[in-house]
């Protein structure tokens, strides 16, 4: 048989076992093997029953991803399927890991199916941009029901063996895979079972036949989560075919949904998003081989926002940490926060009920930088400023065991001047959470000049361990996400002298699809921030000067750049503002005009994605989509429009260099001049993706 897929027989059972690492994904050649190993077992006389399992860490996770876009190859998944379930013999399908795509959907197309407890299913296609395209948005209705069929699809989430089990979508659940497995078939062949086929299955279809908001809703629920995207509303209509169209049509019009999916920019972008982020997690320069430190204990260093945020994610992934503050009443306020954001969400129905007491038990406040003593990772979270920065990385010099990985959770500050506090620079590194830290995903993994490999291969692992996204990133200002946010922000800043109010220059970026533009998000963040800093460097802003001198400081105050009702987020434009900025534009001398929104967004994007290849240059970046990771995680960038250096491959480099030198003579700023390697790519007619193919 074929080198991925092979078939032993166990007396009456033959069973086909697809071998392909590292998630057995269904390439052309595991499917031709399923496809020969079930024929062949259909034809030999001595077999009355299949079993189709994977070897492995898990069932198979999908079509492979990495052969669409590629001329297809035969058989394809529908007749792989086809021929499972036209099979006159029984076929179950085994399953272990995760059943996913693809890989759930042959398995819904197998006459029945054992899993092991810990085993999960799912059709995750959403997420890539797509939607089921063989059977899935009909066997799945039929097996579990419509409505909790196009809920699992449409937001692409897995559920466990036995919840699907409970459904309807797996026969049985057993201990041992491979035994389990084997005496389901035999019992299927005694019992003379008949051969189930979901395809011919109507009676789960019935209740909904006569409500079909379930599609609408699930629809409007997606458009709601994920704005803009196509894949999962298209994926609804798919699942209401199994209502209004024999299962024949119904398979068709899916294969053509899915088809006109895969081929559009979304599922282009969001599949790109998808190796990115894998990409990411792969260090460059760390010798092969070179293991994680052991992380048994981890702990933080400050209560604040953003230390109480990174505790949260530890316990989300049921790691216990220690929180140190100064003393009682800043612990207590800490402790305190974190305890009503979850309740929060407990009450909206985000996490199980008894989830916040469990979490907070996960975390134990104490009192006093000494407790850091036993902990194997530590992670740093006080106030922004070197000087403090400095002291505590001193005296954590002092306490902390030997080999505990030091990190420091600043947003701009030179790691390599932070870790000379200590006598083991090898052990100190960044670890930039973002903020909300409980809930966004990126976490920069910053390399200083004397980082020990085993130290940062700890913090990307560490990374991993609580669901975040690490990228590994340089020494510099801002690391790489910040600094390119401070090239984009200069010219937003600009904008309101030269003509533009807040609510237009957000609305540009709004309309691209990033979650808000940079007022509103001065607004959230809080703009005494930049104020204080700005006045501690004796720089000037006369417009975000004025802002804070009349006392508002953003959401906080209720009122920045816009103003904002009673206990509501959503930023309202304000006429005060239009007078101020005009006021003060006046009393300038300057003379304002009209700026369209297309200056706008090229004035936005273009210096962003300058600084982007800067960053390159500089090395601070290892590879162009990780710094698309960075704007994916870190900062709502949409994930159909694959972060800041795809987007502009997909817009030509020629067009945006030739912006950048047009913008820096129209504003007399020399620093939007395309930077040589943006110069040399966009001459060459290259794109940022070339960089990374060597
Ligand atoms: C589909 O099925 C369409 C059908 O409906 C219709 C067809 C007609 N293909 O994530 P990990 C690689 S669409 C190719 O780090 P984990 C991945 O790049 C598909 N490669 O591991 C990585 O490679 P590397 C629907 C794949 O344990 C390695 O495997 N299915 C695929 O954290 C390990 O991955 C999905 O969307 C693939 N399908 O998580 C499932 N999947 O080591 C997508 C993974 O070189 N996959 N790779 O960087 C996942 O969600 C996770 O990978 C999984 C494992 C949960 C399986």
């Amino acid at each position: 048989m074929s080198q991925v897929v092979k078939m032993e027989r166990h007396g009456e059972v033959a069973i086909v076992t697809v071998d392909s690492p590292p998630v057995n994904a269904l390439s052309a050649a595991v499917r031709k093997g399923i496809f020969d190993g079930v024929k062949s077992a259909a034809a030999d006389p001595d077999v009355k029953a299949i079993v189709v399992t994977c070897a492995g860490r898990t069932f198979i996770a999908g079509a492979d991803i990495t052969e669409f876009g590629k001329p297809p190859q035969q058989p394809g998944l529908h007749e792989v399927i086809d021929e499972i379930e036209k099979c006159p013999k029984p076929v179950i399908a085994a399953i272990h890991g995760t059943a996913l795509g693809g890989g759930f959907e042959l398995a819904l197309g197998c006459h029945y199916r054992v899993a092991t407890k810990e085993a999960k299913v799912g059709l995750p296609e959403v997420k890539l941009g797509l939607l089921p395209g063989a059977g899935g948005t009909q066997r799945l209705p039929r097996a579990v029901g419509p409505e909790m069929a196009v809920k699992m699809i449409v937001t692409g989430d897995f559920i466990g063996a036995p919840e699907a089990a409970k459904a309807g979508a797996i026969d049985e659940i057993v201990d041992n895979l491979a035994s389990g497995a084997e005496a389901f078939a035999k019992k299927i062949v005694a019992e003379k079972k008949p051969l189930r086929k979901l395809r011919d299955d109507d009676s789960k279809l019935a209740a909904a036949k006569a409500d079909r908001s379930i599609f609408t809703n699930a629809a409007a629920a997606a458009n709601k989560k994920g704005r803009g995207l196509e894949a999962p509303v298209t994926a609804a209509e798919a699942v209401s075919h199994s209502l209004d169209q024999p299962f024949e049509q119904a398979l068709k019009t899916e294969r053509e949904l899915f088809t006109k999916l895969m081929n559009g920019e979304q599922s282009k972008a969001q599949r790109y998003a998808f190796f990115a982020e894998r990409e990411a997690a792969k260090v460059a320069g760390v010798p092969e081989g070179t293991k994680g430190r052991d992380v048994k204990s981890v702990a933080i260093i400050g209560a604040g926002t953003m230390g109480g945020g990174i505790a949260m994610s530890f316990a989300n992934a049921g790691i216990p940490v220690t929180l140190i503050e100064t003393g009682d009443e800043q612990l207590k306020r800490g402790l305190g926060i974190m305890q009503k954001n979850y309740d929060a969400t407990a009450a909206r129905g985000g996490i199980p009920a008894d989830a916040p007491a469990k979490r907070m038990g996960l975390i134990k406040g104490v009192v006093g930088i000494e407790n850091v003593k036993d902990a194997d990772l530590i992670i740093e979270a006080v106030f922004e400023t070197m000087a403090i920065k400095k002291e505590v990385f001193g005296k954590l010099d002092q306490y902390a065991k030997k080999g505990a990985v030091l990190a420091t959770n600043t947003s701009y500050l030179n790691i390599n001047e932070i870790a000379k506090m200590t006598q083991r620079p090898q052990d100190v590194l960044g670890m930039h959470f973002f903020s909300p830290a409980n809930v966004m995903k990126l976490c920069e993994i910053v390399r200083g000049e004397k980082t020990a490999p085993d130290a940062l291969v700890t913090a990307v692992n560490v990374a991993k361990k609580i669901a975040k996204v690490p990228v590994v990133v340089g020494v510099c200002d801002g690391f790489v996400g910040n600094r390119m946010l401070a090239a984009r922000g200069k010219q937003a800043e600009k904008f309101l002298f030269e003509g533009a109010l807040p609510q237009q220059v957000d609305a540009v970026l709004t309309k691209f699809g990033m979650p808000m533009g940079p007022f509103a998000m001065g607004d959230l963040a809080g703009l005494d921030i930049g104020w204080r800093s700005r006045k501690d460097r004796g720089i000037k802003s006369e417009i975000a000067d004025a802002i804070c001198e009349a006392g508002r400081f953003g959401q906080k105050t209720g009122k920045g750049y816009y103003k904002y009702e009673q206990g509501s987020r959503a930023p309202l434009p304000d006429p005060e503002i239009e007078k101020l900025i005009e006021e003060t534009t006046t009393k300038m001398g300057l003379k304002r005009r009209q700026m369209s929104d297309d200056e706008i967004f090229e004035r936005l994007m273009y210096p962003m994605i300058n600084e982007g290849a800067r960053i390159l240059e500089e090395k601070i970046a290892q590879r162009p989509s990780d710094i698309d990771v960075v704007w994916l995680y870190g900062y709502g960038w949409p994930i159909y429009r694959g972060g800041p250096m795809f987007y502009a491959d997909s817009v030509g480099l020629k067009k945006i260099a030739e912006r950048l030198s047009f913008y820096a003579k129209q504003t007399n700023d020399p620093s939007l001049e395309p930077t040589p390697l943006l110069k040399k790519l966009a001459d060459e007619g290259k794109t940022f993706a070339s960089l990374a193919k060597g």
